[in-house]
């Protein structure tokens, strides 16, 4: 059984692969010979998820998944949230977290949630499935695992960050995690 997941980010591609392992074969976006950069020009993570899955059926006639995500954090209006890739400009992931830290310097309230979209291409009807994690922002990075802004982020009930944990026990309880369950329920019948 294959399953195409509409991604570059290698990252994703292997906690994907990991979660799926003995269900699914995961094929990339590099796996299936595309290497174009989809353009994301929408402002929801339902519409870029969507842009990407949509674009992978149009040009490459393949039923295929695509993930959207991103960090919502209460005190900045939910930024990052959809331009979580690119927050301040930057592709830099170490440059986008010192941005959020400098942005929440004095700031008690540290509330943030990671949020991922996936849009499943079925047949040429699109399906939709959320996940959600809440958490804190640290004051500083701590952990070098998983990619992102997983150094910052807490998970409400843990005292480490996504950074510190092993992408099985981050695969647990993750918002990509949440969604991908979902998904799968429904791909089970
Ligand atoms: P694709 O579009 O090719 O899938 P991308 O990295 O551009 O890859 P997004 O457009 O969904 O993916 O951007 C999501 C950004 O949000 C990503 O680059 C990270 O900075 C952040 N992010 C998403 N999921 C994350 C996670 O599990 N842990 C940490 N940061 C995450």
């Amino acid at each position: 059984n294959k399953l195409v997941f509409a991604t570059n980010n290698q990252h994703k591609t292997d906690e994907i692969r990991l979660a799926l392992a003995g269900q699914y074969e995961v094929l990339n976006l590099s796996d299936i010979g595309c290497t174009e950069d989809i353009p994301e020009t929408a402002d929801t993570f339902e519409g870029n998820a969507t842009l990407k899955s949509s674009y992978v059926v149009e040009n490459f006639h393949l039923d295929c998944f695509a993930d959207d995500s991103g960090l919502e954090i209460e005190a900045l209006n939910n930024e990052p949230g959809v331009y979580s890739a690119r927050y301040g400009g930057s592709r830099d992931t170490i440059e986008n977290m010192q941005l959020v830290l400098q942005k929440l310097n004095g700031e008690t309230n540290r509330n943030a949630r990671f949020k991922t979209v996936i849009s499943l291409m079925l047949a040429g009807q699109n399906h939709i499935f959320e996940g959600v994690i809440e958490g804190t922002i640290r004051e500083s990075l701590s952990g070098s695992k998983g990619f992102g802004y997983d150094p910052i982020f807490q998970p409400n009930g843990y005292d480490i960050t996504f950074a510190e944990m092993d992408m099985a026990e981050k695969n647990k309880i993750s918002h990509r995690a949440i969604a991908l369950k979902k998904m799968m329920e429904f791909l089970k019948g």
